[in-house]
């Protein structure tokens, strides 16, 4: 199964996809975590990549497919993947599909979380006080709803038309919203 995860900054994406990882036994991709780790690195790509995230802005699309080009083509994702935090705009959304074109995949369903945004602020500030992300704090945080609303909205109902998107409700424990989740994929068995 190939599950894309979308949702504003602070919906719970990177949160649900590790639960569901052990749930599902797929891999999970998220560029958001492959970004961070070149940056601790120091690699030049993730230096750059970190002055732009700490901006709250998106890192270029280019940058962005030659990483998820290079993930998608390993072995681990051949029966499948939750990729979280991919595609952010309509052209990345593009550039998925003609990846996943050229290997013989296609997306199953997108998994859109919802929260309102006072909700999302909030997370943001309370992770940013617990682990000292520059990207969680101020007017950071209201720049990348900003990007998120002019940007990434607009890829929800680019999978609408495609009749791949599902909405779940992200306001609740982290329990709760992964039980609605494994329930639209129909894998609420498994989770009893
Ligand atoms: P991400 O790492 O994807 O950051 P995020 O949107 O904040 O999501 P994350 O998965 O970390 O957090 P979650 O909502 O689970 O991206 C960071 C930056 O990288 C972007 O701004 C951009 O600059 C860059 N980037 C990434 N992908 C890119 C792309 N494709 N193109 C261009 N640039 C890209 O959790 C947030 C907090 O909420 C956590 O503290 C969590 O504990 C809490 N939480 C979650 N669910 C909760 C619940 N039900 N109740 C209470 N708290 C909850």
């Amino acid at each position: 199964m190939r599950i894309v995860l979308l949702g504003a900054p602070g919906s719970g994406k990177g949160t649900q996809a590790k639960l569901m990882v052990e749930r599902l036994g797929l891999p999970h991709i998220s560029t958001g975590v492959l970004l961070r780790n070149a940056a601790k690195r120091g690699t030049a790509l993730g230096l750059k990549a970190k002055s732009i995230i700490d901006k709250g802005e998106l890192v270029p699309d280019d940058i962005m497919s030659d990483m998820i080009e290079e993930r998608l083509s390993r072995d681990d994702v051949a029966d499948g993947f939750i990729l979280d935090g991919y595609p952010r705009n309509l052209a990345q959304a593009k550039s998925l599909d003609t990846m996943l074109d050229r290997l013989g995949q296609s997306t199953d369903v997108a998994i859109q979380i919802d929260v309102d945004l006072e909700q999302v602020i909030r997370r943001l500030a309370k992770r940013a006080k617990e682990e000292g992300r520059a990207d969680d704090s101020g007017e950071v945080v209201r720049h990348r709803m900003r990007v998120y609303h002019e940007q990434t909205a607009p890829v929800i109902d680019y999978y609408a038309n495609r009749g791949l998107l599902t909405h779940v409700l992200g306001d609740g424990t982290v329990e709760e919203v992964l039980e609605r989740i494994l329930s639209v994929l129909n894998m609420n068995q498994t989770a009893a």
